[in-house]
């Protein structure tokens, strides 16, 4: 780590307070706010409140913040099945931002926020960027896309708001990016951690050493990553590494990021309030046991969640955080309960590529999806087998064919994707359940 990093005063930022609150105090916040959002759900949004009539209930039946237990659950196909504005709790006019992420199947998950969910979103990004030792005088190249991905906006606004100076490089273009972080002597980084491994290899090529450049951090989120991904990150860049969580349906980047002692994230609670709950039985689980992270926006406006499953799995770390804040700190994201795949940095559901194979196939042809990482970059490539007479037919129709796949397969997932046509049953077969995913990516 860079010994120039300031330790003493450098995460004080007044719109951190909140991380400091006693936690009577805090607890009190976020009941008096879970009762306004349940009450606007349940006012706004035809969907939360006949699933709160359908168990006998309504907002007056929350009396403490254990009640929420009581709450049914939000999930991902909630989304889909009220696509694309059912959910929102405001009218479009009070509407000033739309992002999406991926659905299950051909159609996006869709987000909305506020005027006011833009402030609160930006307020919990100076919080993670002030967390992170980040201020005023630096330079933070943001290399999240930027775009209908939660990633790009989210940050942009929260290191302007911060004071920092911000380059919004988006994703992609690994020379450009390595030349401006020199020439412009940029402080920070923000990508997803694959990409920085990625910047790292592609840097040595170029004869540029990230340990002699004034860059002294990293914000690093939207996939998951481990503590050996982070020791061979800062091993190589000598930066500090930070990870940072969060998720569209919820806000986007910003709902927990770690702060300077690297013991878990902490997670912005008067605004999104946590739960781990057991992912087969949907039980709530003390602090401390691993589970499913389940979260409810307290103050979001346009789209408010309750209780909705993340599928992220994790832990509610008990005890506070020696750096004084009060709010609660979960864990690494290790896995996810379903079968969502993150490849560089976007969200791919097995069943996106099923829809597409579906359109152009007719019938859902064999096919395999295998992911690997190269030069720090996945990969994801799309084996699918096509009909003895294809493979003997014309080179033209498999041309044609793999043409339809591609175009079918890059709309659906929004990035690109190899596809690769095999003959009939040349891919292996399970005895139980297909085997659709060969994950070689190593960690
Ligand atoms: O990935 C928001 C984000 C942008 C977070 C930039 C951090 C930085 P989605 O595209 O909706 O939103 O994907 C959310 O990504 O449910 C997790 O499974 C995964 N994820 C996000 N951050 C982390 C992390 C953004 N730090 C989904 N560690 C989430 C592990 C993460 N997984």
């Amino acid at each position: 780590m860079n010994s120039m990093i300031e330790t003493s005063t450098a995460d004080c930022h007044p719109a951190s307070a909140p991380d400091y609150m006693p936690v009577p105090e805090l607890r009190e916040l976020q009941f008096e706010r879970l009762r306004a959002v349940v009450a606007r759900a349940w006012r706004e949004v035809k969907h939360y409140r006949s699933r709160l009539e359908e168990r006998g209930l309504t907002p007056e039946d929350l009396r403490s913040l254990d009640d929420l237990a009581k709450l049914p659950f939000t999930v991902k196909s909630d989304l889909r099945d009220t696509y694309p504005f059912g959910l929102f709790a405001s009218p479009m006019k009070d509407v000033v931002r739309l992002h999406a992420s991926s659905g299950t199947t051909g159609k996006p998950i869709v987000v909305a926020y506020t005027k006011e969910d833009v402030e609160v979103w930006t307020s919990v990004l100076v919080r993670c960027f002030a967390g992170c030792g980040l201020h005023r005088g630096d330079i933070i190249q943001n290399a999240y896309g930027y775009g209908l991905f939660t990633g790009g906006l989210g940050a942009h606004y929260g290191a302007e708001a911060l004071g920092a100076t911000v380059v919004p490089t988006s994703g992609g273009n690994a020379d450009r990016q390595i030349m401006l972080m020199k020439d412009f002597g940029v402080t920070a980084i923000c990508c997803t951690p694959t990409y920085f491994l990625h910047l790292i290899d592609r840097a040595a090529e170029l004869g540029v050493d990230f340990k002699e450049l004034p860059l002294r951090a990293g914000v690093f989120g939207a996939e998951p990553w481990t503590e050996s991904m982070r020791r061979h990150i800062e091993s190589s860049s000598r930066i500090e590494a930070f990870d940072i969580y969060g998720l569209s349906e919820i806000i986007g980047p910003g709902v927990a990021c770690e702060c300077r002692r690297h013991q878990g994230l902490h997670i912005f609670e008067d605004h999104f309030y946590p739960e781990i709950v057991d992912p087969a039985t949907g039980e709530p689980l003390p602090d401390g046991s691993e589970g499913e992270l389940v979260l409810t926006t307290l103050s979001k406006q346009a789209m408010p969640m309750i209780r909705y499953r993340t599928r992220d799995i994790t832990v509610l770390l008990p005890g506070q955080c020696e750096c004084g804040r009060t709010i609660r700190r979960m864990g690494r994201i290790g896995r996810r309960s379903d079968d969502m795949l993150i490849i560089r940095g976007v969200n791919v559901f097995p069943s996106q590529v099923e829809a597409a194979l579906l359109e152009i196939e007719g019938t859902l042809p064999n096919y395999q999806i295998i992911l690997t990482r190269e030069q720090g970059l996945d990969q994801m490539e799309v084996q699918v087998e096509v009909t003895p007479h294809m493979f003997n037919d014309k080179i033209g129709a498999l041309q044609g064919l793999h043409q339809r796949l591609q175009g079918a397969l890059d709309h659906v997932l929004g990035i690109r994707v190899r596809v690769g046509l095999v003959e009939a049953h040349s891919l292996a077969r399970s005895e139980g359940k297909a085997k659709r995913v060969i994950d070689r990516r190593t960690q």
